[in-house]
């Protein structure tokens, strides 16, 4: 077993703690964020464990097979791709399974960031450019870079 951990932090309001847990191929994704809007909020990692100018020095989503942005389901996604989290009073509690990105190998998320922002990604159905990009998921309102856990 393969553990990690995130603490997403920024200068506003939104904060928030996210347990990645490996036990052979897929990755558990667990997590609490608070102070978010009610509603859908992309989520996302990053490619960069860079914080030095706030969450943007995160860069691009994690694609390392220069691929276009989708939904976790897609074949056609960033590795980095993890759909939406959904915010209820205030509070997003998740729980969820991956199967691509991984604690170790190629696709190795430790020491990338995990990134929480402003709005829905559209996962990559938008009809625009942004979409296939970004899913068009606004600002970043939270961040953090994912470490080994005990
Ligand atoms: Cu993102
Ligand atoms: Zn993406």
């Amino acid at each position: 077993m393969v553990k990690a951990i995130c603490v997403l932090k920024c200068t506003g309001e939104v904060n928030g703690v996210v347990y990645f847990d490996q036990d052979g191929g897929e990755v558990t994704v667990k997590g609490t964020i608070k102070g978010l809007s009610d509603g859908l909020h992309g989520f996302h990692i990053h490619a960069f464990g860079d914080n030095t100018n706030g969450c943007v020095s995160a860069g691009p989503h994690f694609n390392p097979h220069g691929k276009k942005h989708g939904s976790p389901v897609d074949e056609e996604r960033h590795v980095g791709d993890l759909g939406n989290v959904t915010s209820k009073d205030g509070v997003a509690e998740f729980e969820f399974k991956d199967k691509l990105i991984s604690l170790e190998g190629q696709h190795n998320i430790i020491g990338r960031t995990a990134v929480v922002h402003e709005k829905e990604d559209d996962l990559g159905k938008g009809g625009n450019d942004e979409s296939l990009v970004t899913g068009n998921a606004g600002g970043r309102l939270a961040c953090g870079v994912i470490g080994i856990r005990q």
